[in-house]
């Protein structure tokens, strides 16, 4: 291994380097030392290579909409011609000996007219040729294709890029794979939240699920109640305002990338509080002095919830609200005595608190045409509950038996459990993320067919505006392939040197991210 490191730091000096036959698509520095050359990140799902090898000059080249156009299509061809641009630009080269062939032009073929807005059962699949070929039938498979067509350039020291004649046919393993942001333990501006849904991009994520609110702060500024952040936010500057907001699902939405908004309720509604005390539970007894979660018993508390949830559908295009319901503890309602009497009054007792709650609030989001997703505890606790279809249950502890217990019930659920951003591990910690399996519990096929994907969790307790992109990148990289490539294939051995290549890309397109592997390409 020490070895393995020296060679690195010789490799200014090698100069020597052969595209090998035999192993197609790495690049060789000397003897030893290996790197990937537009090797694919994730790993497609079908890749047929061949030796063959073209250029593509950064300031000669189109990208023809051969098929279909719309907004979105011309968007993205701008887009990626600029990253090209870039990657032109990046420090990470292979030495020029050979003059390949020249392309210029860059077939897109969209064959089915566009969708506007990204969805879960949207079609991701997409054909390359990496001799100018980009075809798809939906625009979230061409958005997907331009992605790995540009992943295949890599700039030569002649000036040129080397791309490789192949075919990719590729389509997700899952259906849903997301990155959260807590935008409350610490605010992190939009122009980091752009770049995190910009890199979600590159890595072939489509679900930024936006935990806006916390017991900390309530940073987004609503209308029919702008006390809430008057009084709930760190500071007035520290806010997302509606245009924020519009500006943020609608570049997501270029991207191909969901947004899924949850504002946490019952708990973790301190900052609620602050402005809105009388929707919530003044405890008693040994919690005297402390306020706890919205207090179920009264009306105007679901009032309240539908006057503000009302407003916050008319910003989030996406189908799915996330309902949060996590750590919901009953201490403080059993020590509060309103509800105690309420509770009498009603022939009910402690247990039936927290699904009062939430079949109340819940057949008021459904009705407003939302569908949801909740926390692990709100089904594993709320087991009469009668959930609408397609409810998605976020796993984020025990994960064995909370995803054989909800599966086996029937539900879909993602995973989370093990993807928290802000532990970091020294040394290659990508690794252990790149082998949390989904599906790794005890179930038949039908339930693990229920596991639909996974999300990364980014709780900034431990982030702020400084450290989110690295912290990200290209760690959530490690999720991303996961959660796309086929199963069978994923090996951390094999994955290094292409994670190690990917980060330059990412790094090259103006992304701030941290050293994968203890050594530098680029
Ligand atoms: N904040 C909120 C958190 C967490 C949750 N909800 C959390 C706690 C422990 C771990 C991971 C996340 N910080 N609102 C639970 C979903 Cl290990």
């Amino acid at each position: 291994m020490r070895n393995f490191y020296s060679i690195f730091s010789f490799l200014i000096f090698i100069t020597e380097f052969k595209i090998s036959q035999s192993d197609g698509g790495y690049l060789t520095f000397g003897p030893q030392f290996r790197a990937t050359v537009g090797e694919v990140w994730p790993k497609p799902y079908r890749q047929v290579k061949s030796d063959k090898f073209y250029a593509v000059n950064s300031s000669d080249f189109q990208f023809v909409a051969v098929n279909k156009n719309c907004a979105l299509l011309r968007a993205a061809l701008t887009r990626y011609s600029k990253i090209i641009a870039a990657t032109a630009n990046g420090n990470f080269s292979t030495p020029a000996t050979t003059n390949f062939a020249i392309i210029r032009k860059f077939r897109v073929n969209l064959t089915q007219s566009c969708e506007s807005l990204p969805h879960l059962d949207m079609d991701e699949s997409y054909y390359v040729r990496g001799d100018g070929v980009v075809r798809a039938d939906s625009i979230w498979g061409i958005l997907r294709g331009l992605e790995t067509f540009v992943q295949l350039l890599v700039p030569m020291s002649n000036g040129l890029l080397l791309t490789r004649r192949t075919e990719i046919y590729d389509q997700p393993r899952f259906k849903y794979r997301g990155l959260m942001l807590d935008s409350a333990r610490h605010f992190v501006s939009k122009a980091k939240i752009l770049q995190l849904i910009e890199g979600m991009a590159y890595n072939k994520l489509n679900v930024f699920h936006w935990h806006m609110t916390d017991d900390s702060a309530f940073p987004y500024v609503s209308s029919v109640f702008p006390e809430l952040s008057a009084k709930g936010a760190y500071r007035p500057e520290l806010t997302y305002s509606k245009a924020d907001v519009l500006e943020v699902v609608k570049f997501a939405r270029m991207r191909g990338v969901r947004v899924v908004p949850e504002f946490d309720t019952p708990a973790h509604t301190a900052s609620w509080g602050a402005s809105h005390p009388e929707i919530m539970t003044k405890c008693a007894g040994k919690f005297e002095g402390q306020i706890g979660p919205l207090n179920p018993t009264k009306e105007s508390t679901f009032d309240f919830l539908y006057k503000l949830f009302s407003e916050i559908k008319t910003l989030f295009p996406d189908k799915y609200l996330h309902l949060g319901v996590d750590e919901v503890d009953s201490a403080c309602w059993e020590s509060n005595a309103d509800i105690q009497d309420y509770l009498k009054a009603h022939g009910l007792d402690n247990g039936d608190l927290p699904y009062r709650y939430l079949e109340r609030y819940s057949a008021n989001i459904s009705a407003m045409g939302w569908l949801q997703m909740v926390w692990q505890e709100a089904m594993i606790e709320n087991s009469y509950m009668e959930w609408p279809k397609g409810t998605i249950a976020q796993v984020w502890f025990d994960y064995k038996k909370t995803m054989a217990t909800l599966t086996k019930k029937g539900h879909d659920v993602i995973m989370s459990d093990g993807w928290y951003l802000y532990v970091l591990d020294t040394g290659a910690d990508w690794e252990k993320l790149y082998n949390v399996e989904p599906t790794d519990f005890n179930g038949n096929k039908a339930q693990k067919a229920h596991v639909i994907g996974g999300e990364a969790c980014l709780w900034s307790e431990w982030i702020n505006e400084h450290n989110v992109l690295p912290t990200t990148f290209p760690r959530v990289s490690a999720i991303a392939e996961r959660l796309w490539s086929p199963v069978e294939e994923l090996s951390v051995d094999e994955a290094r040197l292409r994670l190690e290549e990917h980060n330059c890309r990412l790094m090259a397109r103006g992304i701030e991210a941290r050293p994968a592997n203890g050594f530098g390409l680029c």
